[in-house]
């Protein structure tokens, strides 16, 4: 045989190497079995064990529970009313189409990803029209999700921009301080909601970036802000903009939940356009992970809108070098989608019809929710419930009554009292309100 002398030597190496006698050359089972070299101890034994994310544990906790009327409103992901995930028909015809393909071939993608999807999602968000796509001055690379987006920004505004204060809303995404710190910003935050109103605490907002340093980067939810579902109004971001021009903020535009919002795409991206009309510089992270359903396809794009498209292409040099050794270059199955989709015009009329069928059926499901209420007499004013905008609602219940509903009723959400109505159904709809009615009359103490 031939590796048969050069298996022995081998051996004969490794029981050498652990002391055994190596000329005993007849005995061919080698022992891996540990010996003086390791004490058993493990060289990880300091590790201590981690809290579960807040939002994905809910998750991990609603898995383990075996009742049968458990519900799960913790993470953000849209259910039908009959309460299983989604995978959008448009999203089935592109995958169809892309396997009928016998031309595409699973090469790597450049570092900045799939090109006609970068500038498809430029477009997407920014408008066909927009000035600044004309003048070649936006910059876009596929990143994983909306977080590889803002992870990216992230990473590229330590290294390149000379102010590192990131002031992020109170409260927001839980992820947003924890990818601004890792990168290396600093975080601050600026007041964002009023508990008393359950509104915008407007004037708080400008007071806190009216006081921000010169330059300061500000992240902006583009609509349906996460947790609290409240948005401002066109004048109030119009308020906004002056202030931050004013004042050279960076607008850094977090859009998790375009259409998701109005159920119309160039509604939903209103702010953004509004700061990219002006002329000035910005930073949009994208996620498909909601509007098209592709959360587990991990893709997004980050798109750095510069003052002229010189300024664009350097910094578009230095975000390779950002991307490169933090995961290459992105996956090509999701963006392929995405852009099948986006590029045809009957596709993609039919992804807003189905895009607007989801944004209603969550308003519908506020509306169910809110009445469920009412004719409970649950104590409280239950308006916001209605008001709110987006996948989800800031209901007031503190982590107390979460607690109660979560052991007495199998209802899963984050202990900040969020519910992700996109998870509710006309079915669970009363077991919900039950739920709520009990912890706001039972479990006050
Ligand atoms: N920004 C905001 C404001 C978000 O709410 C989320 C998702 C993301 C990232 C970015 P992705 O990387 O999947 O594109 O999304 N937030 C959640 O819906 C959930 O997906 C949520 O339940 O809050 C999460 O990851 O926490």
């Amino acid at each position: 045989m031939h590796g048969g002398n050069a298996d022995r030597r081998l051996h004969a190496l490794l029981r050498h190497l652990e002391g055994a006698n190596p000329t005993d050359s007849g005995d061919r089972s080698v022992s891996f079995a540990p010996t003086s070299g390791y004490s058993g101890a493990s060289v990880f034994d300091h590790v201590v064990r981690a809290p579960e994310d807040p939002i994905l544990g809910v998750t991990v906790a609603y898995n383990k529970d075996p009742s049968p009327v458990k519900l799960n409103l913790g993470v953000g992901a849209y259910r039908t009313e009959e309460g299983k995930p989604l995978v959008l028909n448009v999203v089935r015809k592109a995958e169809q189409i892309l396997v009928n393909d016998r031309s595409r071939v699973k090469e790597y993608l450049p570092i900045t990803g799939l090109s006609e999807f970068n500038k498809l999602s430029a477009k997407l968000i920014l408008g066909a029209e927009s000035p600044a796509i004309q003048e070649n001055r936006v910059t876009t690379v596929q990143c994983l999700s909306g977080t590889g987006s803002l992870r990216v920004g992230a990473e590229f505004l330590a290294q390149h921009y000379h102010q590192h204060t990131i002031y992020i809303p109170q409260p927001t995404w839980g992820n947003h301080p924890k990818i601004f710190n890792l990168a290396g910003l600093s975080v601050k935050t600026y007041r964002y909601y009023d508990p008393a109103t359950r509104g915008l605490n407007f004037q708080g907002l400008l007071e806190d970036l009216g006081s921000a340093p010169t330059g300061a980067i500000v992240l902006l939810h583009a609509c349906a802000h996460n947790p609290t579902g409240v948005d401002p109004t066109p004048d109030q971001w119009e308020n906004i903009r002056r202030l931050m021009r004013s004042k050279a903020l960076l607008p850094f535009f977090d859009s998790a939940y375009q259409g998701f919002a109005s159920g119309n795409l160039d509604a939903d991206a209103q702010p953004i356009r509004m700061f990219v009309k002006d002329g000035g510089e910005c930073l949009v992270a994208q996620s498909y992970a909601k509007n098209m359903g592709l959360y587990g396809e991990r893709v997004g794009a980050l798109s750095i809108v510069c003052r002229n498209a010189d300024v664009a292409s350097r910094v578009e040099s230095q975000l390779k070098l950002v991307i490169r050794p933090m995961f290459s270059n992105p996956p090509i199955h999701g963006a392929s989608i995405v852009a099948t989709i986006l590029k045809d015009r009957n596709m993609f009329r039919e992804w807003t019809i189905e895009l607007k069928a989801m944004a209603d059926r969550i308003i519908h499901m506020r509306k169910l929710l809110f009445d469920a209420l009412r004719s409970r007499g649950t104590p409280g004013d239950w308006s916001h419930i209605v008001k709110q905008i987006g996948m989800f609602t800031y209901t007031g219940l503190d982590s107390k009554q979460v607690a109660f509903m979560t052991k007495e009723y199998h209802i899963y959400m984050t202990s900040d009292g969020r519910i992700s109505m996109a998870g509710l159904s006309s079915r669970t709809v009363p077991h919900l309100a039950d739920a709520i009615h009990a912890a706001v009359t039972q479990a006050t103490v």
